[in-house]
């Protein structure tokens, strides 16, 4: 692990307020992770996955695979080994995504970490790299992507196999605090999506990047979950060394601040606004709200 100065990061009161009351705390989220969530923007939840259901997702994983939404992407470059695919918004049509979203351990985690006994799931996005993946995943955050605004969220990073440090999710500590949103980049080149947009500047270099804080590297198991939030900076190397399959799962929930939001680019997903508004509560079947 690298270590660099931490940045002063301007501290935001509305950042993780709850939305109500949650007093207590299941099993699987103790205080301390609330507060590393809170402090870092990234925790790591190590051995609260029963292993049925990682068998299960693991299972959503295949079907999805030989059934790829129209959302799909491969990122593999032409001529080189492994494979790199991701596509999301498959629980309705993938059940092991969608019992995985609705009911049990992650929503209940996603409460906890957001303060709410009413997370609403967003979405699902799953990336695979197979053995010998060359590209990595880039430096992003992921909140400019999506067409939401607010700041009581999360990710549940679900490893479905043994993730070394080698090829492990990296994030910046604490940057989900930083007062800066960057334009997204495409995952197959790293080109940004326009040149310029208000209130988004462009990706910082790797030399900046490196002084905006300490990366965290989370090695994991499955079982273990990494959960961040969508305004974390984070990446993953290629798996080009690697002898085996890379299969992860992000359940992405939001909390009761969050409303709809118009970008300058396609949003990713590609949610269409079907009769939301800009400022508008996610109310729709698209996005459930789940009661704690
Ligand atoms: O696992 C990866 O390669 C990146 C995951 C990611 O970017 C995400 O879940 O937002």
């Amino acid at each position: 692990m690298k270590h660099v100065k931490t940045i002063d990061t301007i501290f935001r009161s509305d950042l993780h307020e709850s939305d109500t009351e949650y007093d207590e705390t299941m099993d699987a989220v103790t205080a301390a992770h609330i507060a590393t969530y809170k402090a870092d923007g990234c925790v790591v939840l190590r051995g609260v996955l029963p292993t049925d259901l990682v068998h299960s997702i693991a299972q959503g994983v295949e079907k999805n695979l030989v059934a790829p939404s129209e959302w799909s992407n491969d990122y593999t470059p032409k001529d080189s080994g492994g494979r790199f695919f991701d596509d999301y918004v498959s629980w309705k049509r993938i059940p092991e995504y969608g019992d995985a979203a609705l009911g049990g351990v992650l929503p209940a985690i996603a409460g906890a970490l957001m303060g709410t006994r009413t997370p609403r799931f967003f979405h699902e996005h799953v990336l695979v790299k197979e053995p010998g993946t060359s590209t990595p995943t880039p430096w992003h955050h992921d909140d400019p992507y999506y067409g939401i605004e607010g700041l009581n969220n999360v990710s549940l990073w679900i490893p479905l196999d043994p993730i070394p440090s080698s090829i492990a999710l990296r994030c910046i500590r604490g940057s989900h605090r930083l007062p800066r949103r960057f334009i997204p980049n495409r995952f197959i080149d790293d080109s940004p999506y326009v040149a310029d947009a208000h209130g988004f500047e462009l990706f910082p270099s790797e030399e900046e990047l490196e002084s905006l804080g300490d990366t965290i590297v989370c090695d994991v198991e499955p079982g273990d979950v990494v959960a961040f939030h969508f305004r974390t900076l984070h990446s993953a190397p290629g798996t080009t060394a690697h002898p085996l399959r890379r299969r992860i799962v992000s359940f992405r929930y939001v909390g009761n601040d969050v409303r709809w939001a118009t970008r300058p680019w396609k949003t990713s997903p590609p949610f269409e606004s079907l009769g939301l508004n800009d400022g508008d509560e996610l109310d729709n079947d698209r996005f459930p709200l789940i009661a704690l």
